[in-house]
């Protein structure tokens, strides 16, 4: 080959090796890290926003959202009241391990049956948190809305460069300018609060509109004290009122709608849409307390926040990552709060902080349209709640939910595949099943060094009062035993009065009786072969009357007996008692509960 020749062929290659390059270049170049905005709204209900079913409601932008990107149907808040769920979100640590399991500052109940531990009231700022992640790698990050993480703690220690309007408070003082937030500059007068968060929140993202950004947008709506537009709130009192029916609640409600439309308005204006992953969810579910004037329902779903069922913590959750969700999706695979941190590490192609030790599981697999590990979901609440819910803890595992009552262990079992709404315990009938499940949830609870309520040694028992007919139930789990073996004994086999070995032992119910006459006492009992025979003596205040245990085959084979009535002359606050005067065999029985029946 000449040297002229060989000159033009390297000339040639030269320009091949060129094109090639700017060919292939964009894909050899890093991906720009996308923009993460989280939105968390505070105390949104499962069943508010249109495309989760809300026919009252008007959610137009979350429900397009949901219409371009991916929506959870079984998305879970890490607790049923807010300042776990916030701590859970930016950690992805459970409440339990963070030891922070009651919001911030929690519901003295001095004479209940358990005393809280001694929990922690702030999050403690050493914790490794997904903005300070972010932040390492090179984002900018902000915090604009609610915090309520402890009295002295501030998202900037949390690795959060811009805070607005975030401190120790659950809730806004106002919603309507001025809005006495320290943290927050007033606006004119009038202002709504929602608009003005998401304002501060286009502004930031304009600012940084040319770098990677997080934002973390944890709207102080739709928490009390309810508050709307008026022109909002005149639209929805003018429409059919539903299971849901508050129309501030709705306005309050729509002022989210409006900011999320705005936020994605800006991003296609900025032309950012398409790197800006969106998160939406909320810390707990709907607020049903408070009758009539309630915020919201919750239906199909039982209760609301604060309390264990359904309702309480079954949440909202729709994602967009653009380019990877596919429109329309929906997602049925349990998730929960804790998820979410590492989701946004492997979003963004952030390293975890060393030695983290999280709890949460990527969903970014479920985004791309795949499956995730089978794994079950964990609930630890060791405290009481204005609403009425007492310590308990719960763990989703498939189809089934099971709830572990911390007073006495008593447990509950539902197929949320077949009862939604969870009204079918199935505990004593699949007893195998419930047993199981509580194991699982005492050894995660041991796992992550959950905290345990304990005895209270002021503990007042407070009355059962009458169901809406009139009648009591007393079931076991709600007794007070006396005496040295006699117990409630938890097993969902056993869910029993039980260990009645000693005939000195006796049990007892107070009830607020408020209806004088006679009640018809009916007894589940249980007594095994060779045992049977104790004479029993029943009493409701100073009516009195015996009765002989039959054996039934088995101290967990419980027949339903009627034991004859017993009247009340003066209604008033009554002991139930059972106490036994002889016994014959090795034990007196097993009791599952008693009901009694006023006759008219
Ligand atoms: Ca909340």
């Amino acid at each position: 080959m000449s040297r002229h020749r060989a000159l033009a062929s390297l000339r040639g290659l030269a320009f091949l090796f060129l094109l090639l390059a700017s060919v292939v270049r964009p894909s050899l170049a890093a991906p720009a890290k996308p923009n993460v905005i989280v939105i968390l709204v505070d105390d949104l209900g499962w069943a508010d926003l249109g495309c989760y079913g809300s026919r009252f409601h008007l959610t137009p932008n979350l429900d397009r959202l949901a219409h371009d990107g991916t929506r959870f149907t079984d998305a879970y808040s890490a607790c049923t009241v807010c300042s776990p769920t916030r701590a859970a979100l930016l950690t992805g640590k459970s409440p339990a391990r963070l030891h922070l399991t009651d919001w911030i500052a929690g519901h003295p109940a001095p004479k209940a049956r358990l005393s809280p531990p001694d929990w922690s009231k702030r999050l403690d700022p050493s914790e490794p948190t997904i903005a300070s992640r972010l932040k390492s790698a090179g984002y900018t990050t902000a915090s604009i809305g609610k915090w309520h993480l402890g009295q002295d703690t501030t998202p900037e220690q949390f690795g959060f460069d811009l805070n607005v309007a975030g401190d120790h408070r659950g809730q806004p003082p106002r919603y309507i300018a001025p809005y006495n937030l320290p943290k927050l500059p007033d606006g004119p007068d009038g202002e709504f609060l929602t608009d003005r968060e998401c304002s501060e929140a286009l502004a930031f993202i304009e600012k940084n509109r040319s770098n990677p950004f997080f934002v973390y947008l944890p709207h102080y709506a739709v928490h009390t004290p309810l508050a709307g537009k008026s022109n909002v709130v005149a639209k929805y009192t003018a429409r059919t009122p539903d299971a849901q029916r508050n129309p501030t609640y709705a306005a309050l409600l729509e002022s989210v709608d409006d900011s999320v439309g705005r936020i994605r308005s800006k991003l296609d204006a900025l032309g950012i849409a398409t790197n800006t992953v969106i998160l939406f969810t909320s810390d707990n579910g709907g607020l049903v307390l408070g009758g009539d004037h309630r915020a919201t329902s919750n239906f199909p779903l039982r209760s609301g926040k604060g309390d264990v069922y359904e309702g309480g913590v079954r949440v909202p959750l729709i994602a967009l990552w653009p380019g990877v969700t596919r429109p329309g999706s929906t997602v049925s695979t349990p998730v929960q709060t804790m998820d979410l941190y590492p989701t946004l590490l492997e979003i963004t192609g952030t390293e975890d902080a060393a030695g983290h030790d999280r709890d949460g599981l990527s969903i970014a697999p479920l985004l791309h349209g795949k499956g995730i590990a089978q794994r079950s979901l964990f609930w630890h609440y060791p405290h009481y709640h204005p609403g009425g819910a007492t310590p308990y803890g719960a763990v989703r595992s498939g189809d089934w939910k099971l709830i572990q009552f911390y007073e006495s262990s008593h447990l509950e079992l539902y197929n949320l595949a077949s009862d939604l709404g969870e009204q079918q315990d199935l505990a004593n009938a699949l007893p195998e099943k419930a047993n199981a499940l509580a194991k699982d949830l005492a050894d995660w609870r041991s796992r992550v060094g959950a905290q345990m309520p304990a005895r209270n040694p002021a503990y007042e028992p407070s009355p059962i009062a009458a169901r809406p007919d009139g009648s009591f139930l007393l079931p076991a789990h709600l007794g007070t035993t006396h005496g040295k073996n006699l117990q409630y004994e938890p097993p969902a086999h056993k869910n029993t009065i039980g260990f009645w070995t000693i005939p000195e032992d006796w049990v007892g119910w107070d009830l607020d009786v408020r209806k004088p006459g006679l009640y018809e006492v009916e007894i589940l009992q249980g007594c095994g072969t060779g045992s049977g025979g104790s004479e029993v003596e029943i009493s409701l205040g100073d009516a009195r009357r015996m009765f002989t245990v039959m054996e039934t085959g088995g101290f967990q084979k419980f027949m339903s007996r009627r034991l004859g009535t017993l009247e009340v002359r003066s209604p008033g606050r009554l002991s139930f008692e059972i106490r036994p005067r002889r016994k014959p065999g090795g034990a007196v029985m097993d009791v599952r509960q008693v009901l009694l029946t006023p006759i008219p």
